[in-house]
């Protein structure tokens, strides 16, 4: 089997030092958390950045000194810079980071409703304006689906130009407005991505691991991080992304699927080094 690409999601835009102090704002605590991740076995970092407040920000600037500063640590990570960002925010404000030399990034591929009254909004137009800058500035785009219907929705785009194969999806499962994180939900994505894709699976708060598992088990790739889930077991909160990462590790070598590098990863993913 393909070895395990682990995602570290080490900040999201919603979630808060009120929700686990280890939570990074500053470009500092940013660095620290990408390198616990990296040094217990992530390969790629989904990055989103904030202000030193913790306010949320696709700000070119602050991705360029965060990537820069995690760069200078550990120098062949992939960072996968969010284009999704935080609700509310414009197309343009959003698509910041892809102004910048990097690989990967996400491309989300549909509306959700996002708790309470927000409402994540990526319009076709939307997905098809993200597409073809990501297709244009040489960024392998992670397809980031929250339901089924935002994979009918990448292939139509796929057909029309705005994608290209082969597709790497993530199957983010859990939101309170998408998809559920059951097996049943599980197969029900996998099996509907078309052959020679890749996957990775993000599952929202208790759903990390046993998805983390499922994913192990089938062949996909594990995504994990404050983002998604701040508890390494019920009511334990984890001190570092690191921990997050090593416990998919250890789930990993127990099930036999050794762990991929970056470079590993970037064959897996079929993308160039920058
Ligand atoms: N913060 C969410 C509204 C992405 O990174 O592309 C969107 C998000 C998805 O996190
Ligand atoms: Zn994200």
């Amino acid at each position: 089997m393909e070895k395990l690409i682990i995602t570290a999601a080490i900040c999201g835009a919603e979630v808060l030092k009120e929700h686990n102090p280890a939570v990074p704002y500053t470009v500092e605590e940013i660095v620290r958390e990408a390198k616990s991740a990296y040094d217990a076995g992530a390969s790629v970092i989904h990055l989103h950045v904030r202000w030193d407040d913790g306010t949320p920000t696709q700000d070119k600037g602050r991705f360029k000194e965060c990537i820069d500063a995690i760069k200078a640590v550990i120098p062949d990570v992939i960072i996968l810079p969010s284009t999704g960002g935080a609700v509310g925010m414009t197309d343009d404000e959003r698509l910041q980071p892809t102004e910048l030399d990097i690989e990967m990034a996400t491309l989300d591929c549909g509306t959700c409703n996002f708790g309470g009254d927000d409402v994540f909004t990526n319009t076709e137009n939307t997905i098809k304006y993200f597409g073809k800058r990501m297709i244009e500035r040489g960024i392998k785009p992670e397809l980031e689906v929250f339901d089924k219907s935002m994979i009918e929705m990448a292939l139509r785009l796929a057909k029309k130009g705005s994608i290209n194969a082969p597709f790497h999806f993530d199957f983010v499962m859990g939101v309170n407005g998408g998809i559920g994180g059951d097996i049943r939900d599980f197969t029900f994505l996998r099996g509907s991505i078309p052959a020679g894709s890749t996957y990775t699976v993000a599952g929202i708060g208790r759903y990390e691991f046993p998805l983390a598992m499922l994913s192990i088990i089938d062949g996909g790739h594990v995504r994990v991080g404050f983002e998604d889930n701040v508890y390494l077991s019920k009511g334990v909160l984890a001190k570092s992304n690191g921990e997050l990462v090593a416990k998919v590790v250890r789930m990993a070598k127990e099930l036999g699927r050794e762990i991929a590098t970056p470079d590993d990863a970037r064959q897996i993913y079929g993308i160039k080094k920058q």
